[in-house]
């Protein structure tokens, strides 16, 4: 018999306004360190300390496990926030998004996806061809959740980013939400940048480009992030948002280091 294994998600929050999440998997014995890892994190957010923390614990069907590896991580050293993004574009661009559409999605983000010009939640849906939003709440977004890297997988990919300075929880939990992202049923590619105020880097994600990074995707400070999916013309989009809530992915292998790049090139 094999071990249950449960799905453990956190959200914060400080005067209702959302501050950060994380969504892990875990066998019993391991959830009671990664809960007080996620209450330490809340608390120390560089947004705020939280008034209010909520986590959820559930087990997960085994059988229901999709294995995915990790794709090559890359690296886009831009001289300026405005080339790290002019370079986003064109990646966008080559993964198959209408420019005007990656254009448009990235000018949201910038100011704020939320009605309230505040950051989401979650992500934009975004029709790669038309531009359009299609997620129903643009407060909440769409949340990706049930994906974890396998202790083998973790231990791989912590030697690989150890010696570039980059074995953190942003980058480790990034690429695990973009190796799921970039499977689904659906998606073309995924623009992102962080919503903390201290954390500049952002990436574009896509099955024919990678997982590629850019350290400075938005000024430091700057507390408008986000994550732009595009989504395929025609996708169902009932089932792509079941997928990327629900379906278990477990990340077992890890993929290439590449060298920096530069941009322009
Ligand atoms: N599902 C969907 N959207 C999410 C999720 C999720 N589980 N978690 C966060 N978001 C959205 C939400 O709008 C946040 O405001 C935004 O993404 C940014 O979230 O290689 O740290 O957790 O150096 O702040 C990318 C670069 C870091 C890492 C991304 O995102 C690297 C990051 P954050
Ligand atoms: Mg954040």
């Amino acid at each position: 018999m094999e071990k249950p294994l449960y799905s453990i998600r956190m959200r914060s929050s400080r005067s209702e306004r959302h501050i950060s999440g994380a969504e892990r998997l875990a066998q019993p014995e391991g959830l009671d360190a990664l809960a007080a890892e996620m209450v330490r994190r809340a608390l120390q957010h560089d947004k705020g300390q939280a008034d209010k923390i909520v986590l959820t614990l559930e087990q997960i069907d085994p059988s229901e496990i999709v294995h995915l590896s990790l794709p090559d991580i890359r690296t886009v050293q831009a001289t300026s926030v405005d080339q790290g993004r002019a370079a986003a574009l064109s990646l966008l661009a080559a993964a198959g998004v209408n420019a005007d559409a990656a254009l448009n999605a990235m000018d949201i983000m910038s100011h704020g996806a939320a009605p309230d010009g505040d950051s989401m939640r979650g992500a934009m849906l975004i029709d790669a061809n038309s531009g359009r939003r299609l997620e129903n709440d643009r407060y909440r977004g769409v949340r990706v959740s049930r994906m974890d890297l396998d202790s083998s997988a973790e231990i791989l990919l912590k030697n690989v980013l150890e010696p570039a300075g980059l074995d953190n929880t942003h980058v480790r939990d990034a690429l695990v939400l973009a190796t799921k992202v970039m499977h689904a049923p659906g998606v073309m590619a995924e623009l992102c940048w962080s919503d903390d105020p201290g954390y500049t880097a952002g990436y574009v994600a896509a099955s024919s480009l990678g997982y590629v990074r850019f350290p400075m995707l938005k000024p430091l400070g700057e507390i408008r992030g986000g994550r732009s999916f595009f989504v395929t013309p025609g996708a169902d989009l009932p089932r792509l948002v079941r997928y990327l809530e629900r379906q278990t992915v477990l990340v077992d292998r890890v993929g290439r280091f590449l060298p920096d790049e530069r941009w322009p090139q």
